[in-house]
Order: C-alpha cells, then sequence, then structure tokens
C-alpha cells in the first residue's frame, strides 16, 4: 500500500499546495524516498511497488520537466540495481537528487547576482524561488537593487514574490500582468525562473512569460532565466513534445465578483486557462544555470553534460513501461 504522506505529496503537487519546478522535484525524490522507508513487503516485491509510486507522481501535473527529472533520476538507479538493494539505492538516490537539487539552486543564486549591479530594477513573473533567491543575494551583497512584479493571474503566485521580497526590505512594486509593457522601461534586467527548457533552447514558465520577453526585447532590455539543471529536458532531444498544462476554468472564473461566474457558466461562455508557455530562443539573452550563464543555443550542453545524451531515450523508454 502505498503511505498516506506519499499519497499527500502527490496530492499537493497536483493542487498546487507544493509549486514552483525546483519544490516539485524535490517533493517528488523526498515522496520516493518516504515510500521505500516504509516498505514492509518482500524484496521481490520493491520494483513493482516504486514504480507505481513513481507513476503516481509522474501524473500529477504535467509540464515542468524537474518531475520526470526527480522520478527518473530516483527509478532508473533503483531499477538496475538488485532485489537485495534497490530500496537501499531508491533511498540513497533521492537522498543524492535532492542535495545535488540544493548545490545547484546556491550555484545559479551566486552566478545570477553578479548580473546584477548597484541600482538595477529587476522585473520578475510569477513566483521562482531561483529568481528570489538570486534578487536576495544581490542585496546581501549591498546592491541597492529594486524590484517590479507582476500579479500572476488567475493564481496570484506574483503575491508570494511581493512577500518574500518586501519583508526581507527590498522595495518592490507589484503591477497587474497587463502593465507589464508600460512599465519594462523603468527596468534594466528582467529575470524570470523555469519549469522546462528544450535542447533547441526554448523556455516553457508561467504563462505571461513570453510577453514580457517580447516587451524587454522591445525595449532592449536583458531576459534571462534562472534555471538549474533540473529544468532542462533530456528527452527533447529525443523529440519528447513539451505539454502545456490547462487547468479548470473555475481558477480564472471564481474571482468574478456576486453571482457573475454562475452566470457565465450558465450562458456557456468558454474559459481556457493555460499555465505555462513558451518563449523562443531568440528572446533569451542566457539562463542562468548551476554550471554557468549559457546563451539558450547551448542548453544541450548542459543536457549532456548532466544527463548524458541517452538519457532522453532512458526516460522515454521507461515511461513507455510505465503506462
Ligand atoms: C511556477 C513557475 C516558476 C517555475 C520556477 O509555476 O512557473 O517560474 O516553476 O520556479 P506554478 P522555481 O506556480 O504553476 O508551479 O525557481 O521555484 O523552481
Amino acid at each position: 500500500m502505498i503511505p498516506k504522506e506519499v499519497l499527500e505529496i502527490a496530492d499537493g503537487i497536483k493542487t498546487m499546495r507544493i509549486r514552483g519546478a525546483s519544490l516539485i522535484a524535490k517533493s517528488a525524490a523526498q515522496a520516493l524516498r518516504i515510500a521505500a522507508e516504509r516498505y514492509s513487503g518482500d524484496a521481490s516485491g520493491f520494483k513493482p511497488y516504486i514504480t507505481k509510486v513513481a507513476n503516481l507522481l509522474l501524473q500529477t501535473r504535467p509540464t515542468a520537466v524537474s518531475l520526470p527529472n526527480a522520478v527518473y533520476y530516483v527509478l532508473n538507479r533503483t531499477l538496475s540495481s538488485s532485489v537485495s538493494e534497490a530500496r537501499e539505492t531508491a533511498i540513497r538516490s533521492s537522498d543524492e537528487f535532492i542535495r545535488m537539487v540544493d548545490e545547484s539552486h546556491r550555484r545559479i543564486m551566486e552566478y545570477g547576482s553578479k548580473l546584477i549591479q548597484d541600482e538595477y530594477v529587476v522585473f520578475t513573473h510569477c513566483h521562482s524561488t531561483a529568481v528570489v533567491d538570486i534578487i536576495l543575494q544581490a542585496f546581501r551583497e549591498g546592491k541597492r537593487v529594486e524590484v517590479i512584479n507582476t500579479e500572476t493571474r488567475p493564481l496570484f503566485q506574483g503575491r508570494i514574490t511581493l512577500r518574500e521580497i518586501a519583508k526581507n526590505g527590498v522595495k518592490v512594486t507589484h503591477v497587474p500582468d497587463s502593465a507589464v509593457r508600460h512599465f519594462i522601461k523603468n527596468a534594466n534586467i528582467v529575470i524570470v525562473g523555469a519549469d522546462t527548457i528544450t535542447s533547441d533552447g526554448y523556455l516553457v514558465n508561467k504563462v505571461g512569460t513570453s510577453h514580457l520577453a517580447l516587451a524587454a526585447w522591445e525595449a532592449g532590455i536583458p531576459f534571462y532565466s534562472a534555471a538549474e539543471f533540473i529544468k532542462f529536458s533530456p528527452a527533447s532531444l529525443e523529440g519528447g513534445e513539451v505539454v502545456i498544462e490547462f487547468r479548470s476554468a473555475s481558477e480564472v472564473l471564481d474571482i468574478y465578483p456576486g453571482g457573475l461566474a454562475d452566470e457565465l457558466r450558465r450562458l456557456g461562455v468558454e474559459v481556457l486557462n493555460p499555465a505555462f508557455d513558451f518563449t523562443p530562443p531568440e528572446l533569451i539573452t542566457a539562463f542562468i544555470t548551476n554550471l554557468g550563464i549559457i546563451p539558450p543555443q547551448l542548453s544541450v550542453l548542459i543536457i549532456k553534460e548532466m544527463f548524458g545524451f541517452s538519457a532522453g531515450r532512458i526516460q522515454l523508454t521507461v515511461l513507455e513501461e510505465l503506462v
């Protein structure tokens, strides 16, 4: 039986109590660790059991590649170890994965803060732990940094960024998503997070990111995305497509006042609610990664260095066997 805590993590990712690509990845690794620790059956049943847990986690949210990267990291090692060592391998590789993600995060904080000069205004979108930590690092280094951040409708993740930046004493101006082009000229640099980066340098991040990139390009302001290696997609080398998650219409409608949402539903109005969008490499100055600051055209090198060229094929094969 899958432990309750593991089911709670899967549900937390699905319902976005656990959100943001890094936290999703680390929580998935943690869930696999808990599942392995709590397993009390015989050794021969462990691999099918952990595969079932992996499958459950993979089905929670479709877009951020950090989730399959976490699951495959643990699963590949577990499935290729001996029956007697599989459980220990699952525990060890979950810990190893989480440590690697934390270390990568620390590195991008250092690289990213170097891009922020004294008195810079940083424009960001949604809530990315990587971006917030880069800004706070620059602030701790004594730079007088300011931030402009978007609301990020419909779920308002921008409010998390707003609070985290403001409570650390950094000046932050909150703007509606639709005001991005109006305020972009007040910024020196744009830094956003990443959910998935393909081998040919496309960035998939919170919907609205591509508008911000377009506005930055038009205004001649550099546009960066902060991305640990787990945001890069090995499967994209094999032609694996990124699935954009469409979420419920009620996330958009339910914030409308009075009985308007119900009335619109009665009228049969269609509401589309994509959670992410694609930003093409031409609009991206560089990715801030744990291996350094790299132009989008070199994304494939991160995939080769961190996963190896065959990782995408292995991921896709494991996926086919799972479903
Ligand atoms: C969050 C989002 C973030 C990235 C990066 O989307 O798009 O920019 O996940 O975050 P959602 P981090 O709220 O739909 O999960 O830098 O924390 O990994």
